[in-house]
């Protein structure tokens, strides 16, 4: 039977990428995001599964509502929610950074995932089926200067998702938190506000982890057995590790 997944954030980086993998393999979508232009081409691009466009902002908490019981009957039985969309916004210091970025970090990363989550888990839940993938980051789990926010909005993706389990144990309905490190996509672009030199800098000299490398780890997390529960999967390229802690020398 043919399996649908709901993506959010798909117009561009790991949400793009994810839903042209599962069109592959044969899975009809929802794709959601800001940009319709995007999703409309994207739609169009994967023209071998039925694609459902779901323009949503998902800061509004009524948007997120009204996208998911505007779904087609068609589009209902989610298999896969792909908590995706989200970004980081400055690297500045706690004490210079814009307080607006902060909130707006807060509404997509931390409110917008707790909307879609919301709205669609009863539908999974009736089914007794399904699985919640949501996009953490190295950020949740290890700090860095100027990761303040971000960092935190990720440890709480971190935290939600094993609350989830825990709520959902006994449904059937697994939960993954995927907490990708250094990967190239527009997330730089969009950290910088635009600034396209800044961003490529932080890849210079790097090989990042790619769009598609995410998208096959969804895919594997997806295609286990449905007793098989991967809890948390950090992932990191080769050349991202720890550094010592910073010491501040007299
Ligand atoms: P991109 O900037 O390429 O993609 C981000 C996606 O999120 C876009 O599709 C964007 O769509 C969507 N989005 C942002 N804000 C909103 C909003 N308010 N409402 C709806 N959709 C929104 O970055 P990535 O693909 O890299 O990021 C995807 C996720 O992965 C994010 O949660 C990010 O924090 C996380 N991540 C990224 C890493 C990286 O290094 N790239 C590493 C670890 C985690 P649109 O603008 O059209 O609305
Ligand atoms: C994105 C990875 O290290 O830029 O979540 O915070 S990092």
């Amino acid at each position: 039977m043919t399996k649908t997944a709901f993506i959010t954030g798909a117009t561009s980086g790991f949400g793009k990428a994810c839903a042209e993998m599962l069109a592959e393999k044969g899975w009809n979508l929802v794709l959601s995001g800001r940009r319709t232009e995007r999703l409309q081409e994207l739609q169009k691009q994967l023209n071998n599964v039925a694609v459902h466009i779901a323009v949503c902002d998902v800061r509004e908490r009524k948007q997120v509502e009204k996208m998911v019981l505007d779904l087609p009957d068609s589009h209902k039985n989610i298999d896969l929610l792909l908590n995706n969309a989200g970004l980081a916004l400055g690297l500045k210091p706690a004490q210079d950074a814009d307080l607006d970025d902060w909130e707006t970090m807060v509404d997509t990363n931390i409110k917008g995932l707790m909307y879609v989550t919301r709205s669609l888990l009863p539908i999974m839940v009736k089914r007794g089926q399904g699985h919640v993938i949501n996009m953490g980051s190295i950020a949740g789990s290890w700090p860095y200067p100027g990761g303040n926010a971000y960092g935190a909005t990720k440890a709480f993706v971190e935290q939600f998702s094993n609350n989830l389990r825990a709520d959902l144990h006994g449904t059937g309905i697994r939960v993954s938190n995927v907490e990708p490190g250094l990967a190239e996509s527009e997330f730089s672009v969009v950290r910088f506000q635009g600034d396209q030199k800044k961003a490529d800098a932080v890849y210079d000299g790097t090989e990042p982890l790619t769009p598609k490398d995410i998208a096959e780890i969804v895919c594997w997390l997806v295609e286990r057995p449905p007793h098989v529960n991967v809890n948390r999967l950090e992932v990191m390229p080769v050349c991202q590790s720890w550094a010592p802690f910073a010491i501040d020398r007299h």
